[in-house]
């Protein structure tokens, strides 16, 4: 039995912009930091807005959040439309957003239709995906598909020293359930492409087949203060210039290693002042790369770079690996359920992997996932000037309606 539920792409496109407004910045992007007063703001919202359509919402130890809608069979564990409300501190409006505002709409769209499914259909909003305050990345969906113990996320702290506990009580969204006592019969992720593939090749839909492998390091290098007028070149320990050698050996990996990227993203100098050499320096490596045997490589010339950079320069480091993501391979039939719903609507697509993480790839590891694509202006993400179109959000809400109520149907079989 096919539907022709349509999806009503201006009140998409309205939610979207009135959400922005949670942290909304002079540049027209998003600062709403995982488990800040924004992010407290967008959850409030989301949370009367789902509820207004009947859903039942919860949350979760780790405050990931779930918006309910019975079906036929409720023994059935629930086909969830999930994605993240958080965002970098100069993000975009569509980044996270997209995926469960147009979520918002499916739901929307089948209870004013009054389409009941078979199973119950969810929403989940992923605490912490940007492992930008809180890293690493994907953190509370880690913890729902067990690849961390809570107690891991609740430790982490930002660079204020706060932690993730602290930080979700404060805005009161601990929840009472165990993250992955609640199961999933499928996971749907919708979200904009942040490269510039299907811009580039004029398609609507990308079929998302999986997620490249990441890596992430934090490094400390440690050399001496000292006076910038009276410390003669040679005798100086410049942690900093150890730094400006090893951000040009990461990027040197990242070009070798193409279609693998490599990345120096977060640097601290201490004691940044601007008449002392640098004694410190911490800053990040992120390493990906769509092949395990390309990652390990990549990683051992990174470590390699270090050892010859710092004995040269006589500076003392410390490099430890805090997050590998594995390559990830979604679930065919679900990809398939993708394919159709973009042929349903006449989209034009392409089968693509994922190079930025996504709570997907988490989730994959414990219910049938899969993810959707839509273009987004040069490819950009990440940036204040992050953009995309209605239409294109609306094609995305819509295969994202259409392959989860073809989901329901085969599932109700
Ligand atoms: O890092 C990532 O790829 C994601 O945007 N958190
Ligand atoms: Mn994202
Ligand atoms: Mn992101």
């Amino acid at each position: 039995m096919r539907t022709n539920l349509q999806i009503n792409a201006r009140r998409l496109w309205e939610s979207l912009m009135t959400t922005a407004r949670f942290g909304g910045t002079e540049k027209g992007g998003i600062r709403r930091l995982a488990l800040s007063d924004e992010d407290k703001q967008v959850r409030d919202w989301f949370k009367a807005e789902c509820e207004a359509l009947g859903c039942t919402v919860t949350a979760d130890e780790v405050g990931n959040m779930f918006a309910t809608r019975a079906g036929r069979d409720n023994r059935l564990p629930p086909i969830a439309m999930g994605s993240h409300l958080d965002t970098q501190p100069t993000g975009g409006k569509f980044d996270g957003a997209l995926g469960v505002l147009a979520a918002l709409e499916v739901m929307r769209t089948l209870h004013e239709q009054d389409y009941e499914t078979n199973a119950p259909i969810e929403i989940v909003n992923w605490t912490n995906e940007e492992g930008s305050r809180f890293p690493p990345a994907m953190l509370a969906s880690g913890v729902f598909a067990g690849v961390f113990p809570p107690e891991y996320a609740y430790e982490r702290t930002d660079r204020d020293g706060i932690t993730f506990l602290e930080a979700l009580e404060r805005i009161s969204y601990r929840g009472p359930a165990k993250a992955g006592d609640h199961k999933l019969s499928a996971m749907f992720e919708l979200h904009i492409e942040q490269g510039p593939i299907l811009e580039n090749e004029k398609k609507m839909i990308g079929v998302v087949t999986g997620v490249q492998g990441m890596r992430w390091y934090e490094i400390t290098i440690n050399g001496e203060d000292a006076h910038t007028g009276a410390t003669p070149m040679y005798l100086r320990k410049n942690a900093l210039l150890g730094a400006a050698q090893i951000i040009e050996a990461v990027d040197a990996i990242g070009q070798k290693h193409q279609p693998g990227v490599a990345t120096v993203g977060l640097i601290e100098n201490k004691p940044n002042s601007r008449n002392v050499v640098p004694g410190e320096v911490f800053l990040t490596v992120d390493l990906r790369h769509p092949d395990e045997t390309a990652l390990n490589d990549m990683e051992s010339e990174l470590r390699s770079a270090l050892e010859c950079t710092m004995s040269a320069l006589k500076l003392a480091y410390e490099e430890k690996k805090i997050w590998g993501s594995p390559a990830v391979k979604f679930a065919p039939e679900l990809i398939d359920f993708v394919r159709d719903a973009a042929t349903k609507s006449g989209f034009a697509m392409r089968d693509m992997v994922s190079g930025a993480g996504h709570d997907a790839a988490y989730v994959a590891r414990v219910a049938p996932t899969t993810m959707i694509f839509v273009p987004c202006e040069g490819g950009l993400s990440h940036n204040e000037a992050e953009a995309t179109s209605s239409e294109e959000c609306a094609a995305g809400a819509q295969v994202l309606l259409d392959a989860v109520i073809a989901c329901d149907q085969s599932l109700a079989k």
